[in-house]
């Protein structure tokens, strides 16, 4: 293709994004666009999968058969968004097996928060409350990203992250209403996981690389520091109407602004998790590699299966 045609390409497919078509995986497209969009839908993907390990801890401990059974769902939820997302990804023309290797191996990244330890009962409703509420809120503006596949994804996935969101706050609204030993559980889980769920939402606008380029495609229709501020302001009310206490002592009201002002985030921590030196990294690498060489027989036994079935489908029409 000679630069004069590509230069059109690039024109209509600027104009598209413009008129806020949505691109579909067949269509020309730019191929840091493509890469772009590999990039963030698998880490997507992987964010789901490595986050149903934290939770899938719990299981077995939950207090009560409804906990239980909500809980379970929850995460059956989280392998579908998997699921879903990795589908969006192959249709840029990756396989599932490259972005399994690409998580194991390291090379793609998944979410910092995930590489947290879950220590109490009450770490299931902060990480309903605060990770999928900053899920939340990062996801919505998804729905409305340029590549249809993922676009399209995101509708299901937030109405079911809302349910998440709602399941998390009601087990922290109910210890909170508890004894002062469940209200205590609750108060520290809320102190270990509100700055990191803080600081999932992505570095600062100016240490963001990816930000000023994915804004310009509509792939980020907010920016990291906009869904952070969003995250506060709805959040701290939700905390003062069950009686529990953000853990920052700067954190105050702006009655000009309309936004919680908070104090300044350990990026330092932050960037060691995503380096892999978090408290659990290994730990949920290591699980997901196990999970993979666990699964190779039921891999094999089902291409032998339908290998068979193909043979049988082909001796039939002979
Ligand atoms: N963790 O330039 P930016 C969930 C990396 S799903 C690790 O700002 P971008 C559901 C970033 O990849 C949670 N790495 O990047 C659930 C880049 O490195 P790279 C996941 C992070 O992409 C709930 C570098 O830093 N959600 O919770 C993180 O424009 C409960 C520079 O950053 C999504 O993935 C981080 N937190 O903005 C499941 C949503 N933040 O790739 C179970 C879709 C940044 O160049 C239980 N993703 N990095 O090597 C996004 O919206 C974006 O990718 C951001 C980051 C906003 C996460």
């Amino acid at each position: 293709m000679s630069e004069l045609e590509i230069k059109s390409l690039e024109e209509q497919f600027d104009a598209r994004i413009a008129r806020d078509e949505k691109i579909e995986p067949k269509d020309w497209m730019p191929e840091k666009y493509r890469q772009t969009h590999i990039r963030q839908i698998s880490q997507h993907a992987h964010s789901e999968i490595v986050g149903m390990l934290p939770e899938g801890n719990w299981i077995t401990r939950a207090p009560s058969l409804r906990r239980k059974v909500a809980l379970l769902a929850k995460i059956q939820d989280e392998a579908g968004h998997g699921l879903y997302l990795y589908s969006a990804c192959e249709t840029l023309g990756i396989s599932r097996e490259e972005l399994y290797e690409q998580l194991h191996s390291g090379k793609a990244k998944y979410s910092s928060i995930f590489n947290y330890p879950t220590l109490t009962w009450a770490d299931m409703g902060a990480i309903g409350w605060l990770v999928d509420g900053a899920a939340i809120i990062n996801q919505v503006p998804l729905c409305a990203t340029s590549f249809g596949p993922y676009a399209r994804a995101m509708v299901r996935v937030c109405k079911e992250e809302s349910f998440h969101q709602r399941q998390g706050f009601q087990i922290m609204m109910t210890l909170a209403e508890g004894t002062p030993e469940q209200k205590a559980m609750a108060q520290d889980a809320l102190n270990r996981w509100w700055f990191p769920s803080l600081m999932m939402l992505g570095p600062t606008d100016d240490a963001s690389v990816h930000t000023e380029q994915s804004m310009k495609w509509k792939l980020k229709r907010k920016t990291n520091d906009e869904l952070r501020q969003q995250f506060v302001d709805q959040t701290v009310p939700q905390a003062d109407m069950i009686g529990l206490t953000i853990p920052d002592p700067t954190l105050k009201w702006n009655a000009e602004t309309k936004h919680y002002e908070f104090g300044e985030l350990d990026w330092d921590e932050f960037w060691q998790v995503v380096k892999g030196h978090g408290p659990c990294n290994k730990i949920r690498i290591d699980a997901r590699k196990k999970a993979w060489s666990n699964g190779e027989w039921v891999r094999d036994a089902a291409m032998a299966y339908a290998e068979k079935q193909a043979n049988k489908e082909v001796k039939q029409a002979i």
